[in-house]
């Protein structure tokens, strides 16, 4: 999997920087990048244990083919890309928390309040007499998301969470 990563950081990059949206399908042995009319046509060499490894993968996530795999693959890429050059991203984050502890409540709407980007909305779940689940949907740098996601994380009475980055990735 790392090399086809690689192939795709080496040999693509330019063609695939350049696309609003990328098509890929792929026959074994082979990568196709459609846009619109445009096709482009190439070829990758993987190693028999590292494509057995792939195969696996594919088959246990239920892919139900390697180009689907392998497109999911370039998006994490570009997600990751977003990240790391702070560009402007969507993202969900997920809180459990108990809403008992003394002022962590205000806590957390005082930092939505502060974000740098836009919350655009939150969601709240009672779960239980302690427990509160809240679905906080973000736009902003990338940064600034996981600034923001590790400040409301590390609260005091914020039980478990996870900060998911996406993109529409054109
Ligand atoms: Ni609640």
């Amino acid at each position: 999997m790392r090399i086809v990563c690689e192939f795709f950081r080496g040999s693509l990059w330019s063609v695939a920087a350049g696309m609003s949206r990328l098509i890929l399908t792929a026959p074994p042995g082979f990568i196709y990048i459609t846009r619109m009319s445009t096709l482009i046509r190439t070829g990758i060499s993987l190693d028999q244990d590292l494509l057995e490894r792939f195969d696996l993968v594919v088959r246990q996530k239920g892919y139900g083919s390697r180009s689907e795999a392998i497109r999911d693959m370039v998006r994490d890429h570009f997600v990751a890309d977003d990240v790391a050059s702070n560009k402007v991203v969507v993202a969900t984050l997920t809180l459990v928390y108990d809403h008992h502890q003394p002022k962590l409540s205000e806590q957390l709407i005082r930092a939505q309040h502060d974000y740098k980007g836009q919350v655009l909305a939150s969601t709240h779940v009672h779960l239980d007499h302690h427990n509160c689940l809240e679905v906080i949907i973000l736009k902003g740098k990338g940064g600034d998301a996981k600034k923001f996601a590790d400040k409301l994380l590390s609260l005091k009475g914020v039980k478990h969470g996870k900060l998911v980055i996406t993109s529409s990735c054109d």
